[in-house]
């Protein structure tokens, strides 16, 4: 564990010189707006845009006519809570989270879509057992096994990957914990994304043209490495929010070593390869998201979070066993199991960018439903912002096999991305 003398830099305070725009640096990825990306649907699913809901006869268009507490609530979602918005009593959700008619052509039902087992393609189990392994042919093979996924797929459920049940029982109930309280004691940590006060309790802010929303508020920080964790602003209840997220990413960036071990050899590199290329043990963020999605009165309409691919060199997620992950494979979504102590692992585009797109980032989203609050764990494994410039490894661009994407540090792929404009200096097509 690093122990440098240093103050720990909030994210507010790491240096700006470089930066094209404020907003660029300041951002953490994971709560930036996502780029819109258009998605080839291919499943025929009958368009629910101009269907009311069941139980009434007021289209969901004519909404604002429904209630005062509604037109009202309706007016106020860019600052709103979706929790608190979800808790009103409306029927109808707010244009703002009415996805576009070509997205709500294939959102429909997320438990009816879990269930279908037999049909498709579905998102690879990888078994770590052997990750550990002293027998090179055990080891071998958990690698050749994590290799495929990631190349085929780039998102995988992870089994026997060490991380004690216990522990994900308990990181998941203190989180549960500290958002059962009232939205009011939440409000004591609120984010403040305009002044760049970034972690803390948020939900997104209608930030683009269109004033497009998710359905979800959120709890972001800094987990990993201890130097760089501002303490002041982690949930101080429950009590043991701390020592549980601690304990949890300790355990996570172990893994994340031996994820990386493997995946550099599945490259044919040195085991420690794309560890060094990431930042090590003194500069790579384990930045935690924790999405709390409330129950939606329109789900078919609405996105807990849209498509996009995670910037992150790797994400590991956990989540309360309810259904919301998609992920977009062949222009077709399809719909995460629950697979019991698994921990879901996506690569980003900074390992899809190291390894000149052998690794996949995949696209994905996810769904809301009427029925349960869904929350999920997301640990976003960022190299640091301007140290490192993300390029395809040498050794794996050829004359046959150019380099797929132009250099960049991570903030110039934020902003390439994100914000999609490109720095003067630089051209990204990718
Ligand atoms: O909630 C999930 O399962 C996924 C969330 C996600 O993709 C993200 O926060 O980047
Ligand atoms: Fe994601």
């Amino acid at each position: 564990m690093p122990t440098q003398a240093a103050a720990p830099p909030k994210l507010a305070e790491q240096p700006q010189s470089e930066a094209p725009t404020k907003a660029v640096v300041e951002m953490p990825a994971e709560l930036a707006v996502t780029p819109h990306v258009e998605v080839a649907e291919q499943e025929a699913v009958t368009p629910q845009i101009a269907v009311a809901e069941e139980d009434t006869v007021t289209p969901q268009i004519e909404q604002e006519a429904v209630t005062p507490q509604i037109a009202a609530a309706e007016q106020e979602a860019v600052t709103l809570r979706v929790e608190r918005l979800a808790s009103s009593g409306i029927h109808f959700i707010p244009k703002e989270y009415v996805r576009t008619e070509e997205e709500c052509k294939s959102i429909g039902d997320v438990f009816e879509k879990e269930k279908k087992y037999d049909e498709g393609p579905q998102i690879p189990v990888v078994d770590l057992k052997g990750i550990d392994s002293e027998d090179k042919e055990v080891r071998e093979k958990c690698m050749e096994e994590l290799k495929k996924a990631s190349m085929e797929w780039g998102v995988m459920h992870l089994v026997n990957h060490g991380i004690p049940e216990d522990l994900l029982t308990r990181l998941r109930e203190v989180g549960k914990t500290f958002f059962d309280q009232p939205i009011e004691e939440k409000e004591k940590y609120a984010n403040d994304v305009a002044s760049g006060k970034m972690a803390g309790y948020g939900s997104k802010l209608a930030n683009s043209a269109s004033g497009q929303l998710e359905w979800e508020d959120y709890f972001f920080h800094l987990a990993f490495p201890e130097d760089k964790r501002d303490m002041s602003i982690w949930p101080k209840t429950p009590t043991e929010y701390t020592e549980v997220t601690i304990e949890y990413a300790t355990q996570l960036r172990s893994l994340v070593t031996k994820v990386l071990a493997l995946l550099s050899l599945g490259l044919e590199l040195e085991e420690e390869r794309l560890e060094k290329e990431v930042g090590g043990m003194d500069d790579l963020l384990l930045q935690l998201k924790i999405n709390y999605y409330p129950k939606c009165p329109q789900p078919e309409l609405a996105l807990g979070v849209e498509a996009h691919t995670d910037v992150s060199a790797l994400t590991f997620i956990t989540h309360n066993m309810v259904p919301g992950l998609q992920v977009c494979i062949e222009g077709k979504w399809v719909t995460a199991k629950c697979v019991p102590n698994s921990i879901i692992v996506h690569i980003g585009d900074t390992l899809e960018i190291l390894s000149n797109g052998k690794y996949k980032s995949i696209l994905h989203r996810g769904l809301v439903n009427k029925e349960k609050v869904r929350i999920s764990w997301a640990v976003f494994c960022e190299p640091p912002r301007e140290k490192i410039v993300l390029k395809p490894l040498p050794e794996l661009v050829t004359e046959s096999e150019p380099a797929l994407f132009p250099p960049r540090t991570f903030a110039q792929h934020l902003q390439h991305k994100v914000f999609n404009k490109t720095d003067p200096d630089q051209v990204l097509t990718k």
